[in-house]
Parts: C-alpha cells; structure tokens; sequence
C-alpha cells in the first residue's frame, strides 16, 4: 500500500479544522499511521517548497506556514497519493470542487488548509522529511477489510 505526507496548515489549525480534516480523510478509508504536531523551520520550508523558492509569494508562504504548528499526518491506502489529492481538491481553494476540504473549507490561494504529495516520487521525499521511521506505525486496520474487496487489499 502507498503511503502520502498530508499538512493541516497554519490556517486550519487556527481555524478548529483539525478534526473535521483528519475525519474526512479517516471517512474515506484511509488509514492514518502517523501523526504529530510541529512548527516549522525556515529549513524544512525551503526544502518543502524548493519548486516555489524563486517565486514573489514565497517569503508570505513561508511566514503563513511558520504562523502556527501544523499537523503532519502520513496516509496509507490503495493509490493513497492521488486518493489523497482528490479528496483535498486543487490549489485555488476557492474554485475548488464542493465535496473537497478546500472547497469546502477555504476561500484563498495560500491559506487552503490543507498541503498534499503531488506525486508518488515527492511522497516518497515528504514521508521522511517530516516523520522518522519510528513515528510510522504500522498495524492491522480491521475496517480494510470493507474498504477494500479482497484483490485490491
Ligand atoms: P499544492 O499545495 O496544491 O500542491 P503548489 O505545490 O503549487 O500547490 O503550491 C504550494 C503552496 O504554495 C500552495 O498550497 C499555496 C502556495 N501557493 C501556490 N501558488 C500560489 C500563488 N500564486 N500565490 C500565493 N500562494 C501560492
Ligand atoms: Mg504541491
């Protein structure tokens, strides 16, 4: 099974979104083997967000995301990556489709609520950046049972 980095953002967490973000993802069939709270360094967001370093919002993304802890949380499902992307919906929270967190819970570009892997490949740099090994717990999940017919699990 595939394994994807989610952020709750700044945002979110200031917000009281925290619970209702990571029950949209339980409700889906995900299955959550971790999760913490951090603040964020200038270190990690330069690294987190290397792809975005020479654009003029960087500085204003960076203190957005250093404005409050966050909650990292790692996802394990079937094609866990774009299941997850879908279920959080695009980047310009407020034309994002009704049904998803953002579009459902966000009005702005850069407060959208939620961070995502895009990919399997930055997914697979996301996990560790934010979670050692120990803090990836990995258990029977009785529900997968029902999540998934029998070939897919
Ligand atoms: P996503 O978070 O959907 O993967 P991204 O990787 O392109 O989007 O950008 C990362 C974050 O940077 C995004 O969630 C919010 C911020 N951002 C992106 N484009 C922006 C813009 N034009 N103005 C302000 N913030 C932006
Ligand atoms: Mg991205």
């Amino acid at each position: 099974m595939e394994r994807t980095l989610v952020l709750i953002k700044p945002d979110a967490v200031q917000r009281g979104l925290v619970g209702e973000i990571i029950s949209r993802f339980e409700k889906k069939g995900l299955k959550l083997v971790g999760l913490k709270m951090m603040t964020l360094d200038e270190a990690v967001l330069r690294e987190h967000y290397a792809h975005l370093a020479d654009k003029p919002f960087f500085e204003g993304l960076s203190n957005f995301m250093k404005s409050s802890p966050v909650i990292a949380l790692c996802l394990e499902g079937l094609e866990a990556v774009d299941a997850v992307r879908l279920v959080t919906g695009i980047t310009k929270a407020r034309e994002a489709d009704g049904g998803t967190i953002r579009g459902d819970f966000a009005m702005s570009v850069s407060c959208n609520v939620v961070h995502a892997s895009d990919s399997r490949e930055s997914a697979e740099k996301e996990v560790p950046r934010f979670f050692n090994p120990d803090e990836i717990h990995e258990y029977f999940k009785s529900e997968y049972v029902h999540v998934y017919a029998e070939d897919e699990r």
